[in-house]
């Protein structure tokens, strides 16, 4: 262990079981001394982090469905009474409907429209907001995007507008933030099997490719992203905000 994000607390949302990418982010940051609160969904989800989260010691946990207002409000008022200051927040929440992931594109149905741009961009929006209230030392604001946002992948859909979207969002946020020294930024993972991708047909032919045409020959693992978080929360990034970093094992730069 070493001490990166000693004494910064830092709020992780997104971890649904061990195979999420929050998780594997939460686990970086605790081994660099951070001070992890986290937020769940339900009560499945509740219990996943408890077991997950059991060898932590002190850990913090609380209810938060992004779309609630009342979840919201209660969550950024507890953090405020209880720890003051946020150094850091870690956005990993998206959502769509899994009939958007299958049909056609243009097959997009209004009501998925919204749901997933409202689950999966306004919520960092809103989050944004209410953590830099609590930014009073400065922060770092994170969250996870894919490359299905500039480029095509087929059944992506609505997920890729949304995620070009949420990176518009990183970009707007990060202008407006910049005076407070808060940074934000995205991380744009290679393809993980993570419980999303699980609903996700053929998707360990996806893996396959970015293996064999990655320029590491290798998937991406949560090590990797928990150690990009890391330098991306910390003061290790100090110049960096408004960026999308690709860790994909170099995927996104080939051609043919
Ligand atoms: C969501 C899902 C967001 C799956 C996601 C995601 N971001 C990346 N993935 C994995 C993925 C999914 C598809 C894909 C490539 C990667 C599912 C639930 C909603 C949020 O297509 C090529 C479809």
């Amino acid at each position: 262990m070493s001490d990166l994000l000693k004494n910064k607390n830092i709020l992780i949302m997104g971890v649904r079981n061990k195979w999420s990418i929050a998780w594997g982010i939460a686990q970086a940051a605790k081994a660099q001394g951070a001070n992890l609160i986290f937020t769940y969904l339900g009560d499945r989800e509740k219990e996943s982090l408890l077991k997950l989260t059991s060898d932590m010691g002190e850990i913090d946990a609380y209810p938060c469905d992004v779309g609630s207002e009342e979840d919201m409000d209660s969550l950024f008022s507890a953090i405020k009474s209880k720890y003051g200051v946020l150094h850091g927040l870690v956005h990993a929440i998206a959502f769509a409907k899994s009939e958007d992931l299958q049909d056609t594109f243009v097959n997009t149905s209004k009501d998925g429209f919204r749901l997933a741009m409202d689950i999966s961009v306004y919520s960092f929006i809103d989050v944004a907001k209410r953590a830099q209230e609590l930014m009073t030392e400065g922060g770092s604001i994170l969250t996870l995007t894919y490359r299905g946002s500039v480029k095509v992948s087929p059944g992506y859909n609505i997920m890729g507008v949304a995620k070009a979207a949420l990176e518009a969002s990183v970009r707007y946020a990060s202008y407006e933030l910049g005076n407070k020294n808060i940074r934000v930024n995205a991380i744009s993972a290679g393809p993980i099997k993570t419980m999303s991708a699980k609903g996700v047909k053929n998707f360990s032919d996806i893996l396959d490719v970015v293996e064999k045409k990655a320029p590491l020959k290798r998937n991406v693992t949560l090590e990797d992203l928990g150690k990009t978080a890391v330098y991306l929360l910390g003061d290790l990034s100090s110049g960096l905000t408004g960026e999308i970093i690709y860790i994909d094992a170099g995927y996104n730069i080939m051609g043919v």
